[in-house]
């Protein structure tokens, strides 16, 4: 026969038309996230504050590492370790900046999604979906564009990052990075460092870091702390930006945090 029938015409033109259906919905929510993401990082302030779903917290309100230690007495009591000592050891500190840069680090103690801070860190996973633990609270907050934009992004590699928009969040941005699984100090070195990288690229100013790796994916607290410290140590002794803030949201990690930013970032 050298015509189709009318059923398989009607059939093929179904099938093209669901295909086509498809490839629209695809692209009306790359482009839904994409003119979004540039709409939101152009509102004013208060506007932009009308997106957010719970309270937020300003930078200003956020108190220097250097208030913070003034303010709370009892921290000077918090003593390394002799294992402690042994990790800080592995850097060596430009000392004639150590009062600068005690001010440009913060505790936070809580909830990193309401920091409005240039960007937050999320501990992601390497196929950027929506997980548990902070990661899940950022895409709780910040809306499904959020997905929308990690899904055209398609991955990242462990010890890698990747920034996108915010959204419903206070921050203006995310960095997504994939802490290790195993343990490897080397791969949350790099999360940090390629976190910073990002900050650099993207002329960030104030950028908020949870404590990677160390929930869901079970990296020991202390020795986490060590590499985050080290690593903003060492990039904040070249590098200009106002503030690194690494949030706390476990009383275990007030304590390490505590103890150990009095000798990565002494105050006098
Ligand atoms: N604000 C700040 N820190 C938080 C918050 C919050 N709202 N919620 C939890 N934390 P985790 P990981 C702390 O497990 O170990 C996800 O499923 C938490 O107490 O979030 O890198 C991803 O999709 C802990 O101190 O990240 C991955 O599959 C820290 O954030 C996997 O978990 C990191 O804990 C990543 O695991």
């Amino acid at each position: 026969m050298l015509f189709p029938s009318s059923a398989k015409i009607a059939k093929v033109s179904l099938l093209s038309c669901s295909n086509l259906n498809l490839r629209f919905t695809r692209m009306a929510s790359n482009q839904k996230w994409s003119v979004e993401k540039s709409r939101i990082l152009g509102l004013p302030t208060e506007e932009k504050r009308k997106l957010y779903k719970s309270d937020f917290i300003t930078l200003d309100k956020v108190e220097t590492w250097s208030q913070y230690f003034d303010l709370n007495k009892g921290i000077a009591d918090k003593k390394p370790t002799d294992d402690d000592l042994n990790e800080f050891r592995k850097i060596t500190l430009d000392s004639g900046k150590n009062k600068e840069l005690s001010q440009k680090v913060s505790i936070f103690k809580g909830d990193i999604t309401k920091l409005e801070v240039d960007a937050i860190i999320n501990a992601a996973n390497s196929r950027l979906k929506a997980g548990g633990g902070v990661d899940g609270a950022i895409h709780r907050a910040a809306g499904p564009l959020l997905q929308d934009e990690c899904n055209s992004i398609g991955g990242c590699p462990t010890g890698e990052a990747r920034i996108t928009g915010a959204y419903n969040l206070p921050a203006k941005y995310v960095i997504h990075t994939v802490g290790p699984q195993n343990g490897s100090a080397p791969n949350l070195k790099s999360c940090y460092e390629n976190s910073l990288t990002l900050q650099k690229e993207n002329k960030l100013k104030s950028i908020a870091f949870p404590c990677i790796s160390t929930g869901i994916y079970g990296f020991p607290n202390r020795l986490a702390a060590h590499i985050a410290l080290q690593s903003a140590r060492k990039y904040l002794e070249s590098n200009d930006l106002d503030r690194i803030i690494f949030c706390t949201f476990m009383p275990v990690d007030v304590d390490i945090y505590e103890t150990l930013m009095q000798i990565y970032f002494p105050t006098n």
